[in-house]
């Protein structure tokens, strides 16, 4: 009992942190809406951090490690005949990487380091699933690390805007755009995403709607088109 009292003191007194050691990478199972701005950034205060951007291993010191294959992506590729037959002869390659730093709390950044190999399903180049941000109105950036691509952007109307990322080019994504990568070179394409901790991912919306537009090859180029298969909302 008297341990207990010393406990309920030692927290409401705002000097815990110091005393029992807080475990600051655990912030995220604390509402923090309901804690005063004072003792919100001290418990946000967590340790600074570099990392090593490394060609084998993504990015050191990450994580989450997040895998997708075609069959996770079965849903989202417009030619299905093409999906079903590869899937149909045991195959399910490897579409894309994400090496993810979490940090879990309002006022962090996250980071991901995301690698989409080269390839095609049907004339359409490989690419992530695309969502919106959970809370629409945060924005992210993305830093092209290495291979060619491009980042297509839809609003909740369904407009869309497609930018060029490659080593080199920072691309902008303002708050309430969907966005999706798509690998339309030879290699690898990857690039680094900096975004809200508090940000959250929407992956229903598209998952439902699909982008409006989808990037093929023509011709040996990457051209972008309607999407047969676009549900407007
Ligand atoms: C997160 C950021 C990226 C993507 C990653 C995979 O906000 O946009 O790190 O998570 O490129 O894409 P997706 O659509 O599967 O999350
Ligand atoms: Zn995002």
């Amino acid at each position: 009992m008297i341990l207990l009292l010393f406990t309920v003191v030692i927290v409401s007194l705002n000097i815990g942190e110091y005393l029992i050691g807080v475990n600051l990478k655990n912030v995220d199972t604390i509402n923090l809406s309901s804690i005063p701005g004072r003792q919100r950034c001290l418990m946000l205060a967590g340790e600074p951090y570099s990392l090593i951007l490394s060609e084998a291993d993504g990015i050191s010191s990450y994580k989450v490690k997040v895998e997708r294959r075609l069959s996770n992506l079965r849903e989202y590729f417009s030619n299905k005949r093409s999906v079903e037959e590869i899937l149909s002869k045991g195959e399910d390659p490897l579409i894309y990487t994400v090496y993810e730093i979490p940090r879990g709390a309002e006022g962090e950044l996250d980071v991901g380091y995301t690698i989409i190999y080269p390839g095609k399903i049907g004339k359409e180049y490989y690419f992530t699933k695309g969502h919106f941000h959970a809370k629409d109105f945060t924005s992210e950036v993305y830093i092209g690390m290495r291979g060619e691509g491009k980042i297509l952007m839809q609003d909740r109307r369904g407009e869309t805007k497609v930018l060029e990322i490659k080593p080199n080019v920072l691309v902008y994504i303002p708050p309430g755009f969907a966005h999706r990568s798509i690998n339309t070179g030879n290699s690898e394409l990857v690039f680094l995403a900096i975004y809200p901790s508090d940000a959250g991912h929407d992956y229903d919306t598209i998952r439902k709607t699909g982008f409006a537009k989808i990037v093929i090859e023509k011709d040996g180029k990457p051209i972008l088109v309607d999407n047969p298969n676009y549900v407007r909302l």
